[in-house]
Formats: structure tokens, sequence, C-alpha cells
């Protein structure tokens, strides 16, 4: 999305969330992606257990996803549980086929984990939330009589290299990247600009493709 509206490029940009996530990933900073999860009021859409890293095919883990809340993020409306200490496994098998409405995109979920060890993490508008690849992480549906609105956000470190094809891409944010590891995003100068939804289309349909590769290889 950041490549495509202006104001999640400016929200992933903005200095209070990269000063967070320096704390967590040191100075030299790549923004990957950026995705709007909307679970509407009422709707049964859940998001299974799963771990972010599993599928996007890198060679290593210095990586954080961030949450942040456009709308109230309650236990009613869906906010996001956690398996605290869960990051500290590694990469677990994810199958394929809830048989529910789960809005990852591939329908993947890990099994058999143990929901009374979650903890929720509600937010309120304009507080986030920051995640480690490896944590499990799940949310139910929206029960509330409202949009659950929640602009997740990727971060990495520039010595993260994509396993699965030589053409992914990100935009450096803070520090300097002296890996060269991936091709420059570029950051969106108005909204929905013809030129800049090509791109991006063009870039989802490579990287959809190579998460279903990440998945079978499990
Ligand atoms: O929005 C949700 O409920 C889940 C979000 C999620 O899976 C993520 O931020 O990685």
């Amino acid at each position: 999305m950041h490549t495509v509206l202006t104001s999640p490029l400016e929200l992933a940009t903005h200095p209070v969330m990269l000063d967070t996530v320096e704390q967590l990933l040191g100075p030299d900073i790549l923004l990957y992606n950026v995705v709007y999860i909307v679970k509407e009021p009422g709707s049964a859409a859940h998001v299974a257990w799963h771990q972010d890293l599993t599928y996007w095919g890198f060679d290593n883990d210095l990586q954080v996803s961030a949450w942040l809340a456009l709308s109230p993020a309650t236990t009613d409306s869906g906010a996001m549980m956690m398996i605290p200490g869960s990051h500290t496994g590694g990469r677990l098998v994810h199958s394929v086929g809830t048989g529910g409405p789960n809005v990852l995109d591939n329908d993947q979920y890990v099994s058999g984990v143990d929901d009374s060890e979650a903890v929720q993490c509600p937010l309120a508008p304009g507080e986030a939330s920051f995640h480690h690849g490896w944590t499990l992480h799940a949310s139910r549906p929206n029960t509330s009589s409202d949009r659950r609105i929640g602009l997740n956000i990727q971060y990495l470190h520039p010595s993260m290299r994509q396993t699965l094809h030589d053409q992914d891409t990100a935009m450096l944010v803070r520090g300097t990247d002296d890996h060269g590891n991936f091709g420059d995003d570029i950051p969106a100068t108005g909204n929905l600009e013809p030129l800049a939804m090509v791109r991006r289309a063009e870039q989802g349909a490579l990287i959809k493709g190579s998460y279903v590769t990440a998945l079978e290889s499990n």
C-alpha cells in the first residue's frame, strides 16, 4: 500500500514507528510491505494461528511486524492474540485449508495451538503492537458493530535475502543498505496512480506465487 497510497507510507515511515523499530532491528531499516487488514462487523472472518516468516522465503529472521490500530481493536472486534515465547521456537509446520473464512491469503494455519496460552492484544486507534515473524498469532471474528481496521507493516534488516526469486523489492526508510539484496520500491507520490497500480499488481502476483511455493516446501 505504501507504493500506491500516501497515508500508509506516512504512517509506516512516521518517526515514532521507526524509532521503535530501530530499538528492535538496529539503525538500518527496510520497509518491506504495508497492508490493511479489515474485519467487517459481524463477519465470520478470522485469522488462523500462523507465523509471518514461514512463507516469505527469507534466509534469516531479522524482521519485525507492526500492527497499527486505525479503529478500536478489542476482544469483541477480534484483536490479535499471541502466544508468548513462541518466537523462540523457530519455524513451525503450516497446513493449508482451515475450511473456514480465514483472512490469510493461502488459508494456512498451525495446528494444535493451545488457545488457553494466548494473550489478547487490544489496541486503541493510534496504538501499535510489534511482533517477531516467528511469534504465533491469530484473531477471532469481529462480533462488534464497528469495522476493525489495522495497518500491518513489515520491516526488515537490509541483510535479509529472498531465497525464492531474485526480484524482491523493499524501501530503505532509515540508515544505510550495505547489502543491496532488494530492488527499490517507489514510494507513493499520489493516490492510486495508474503506473504505481500496475507495478503493484506485477509485484503482488510474483510474491503470491512464491508464498505458495514456500508453504508447499513445509
Ligand atoms: O489482523 C489480524 O487480526 C492479524 C494480523 C496478522 O496476522 C499480522 O499482523 O501478522
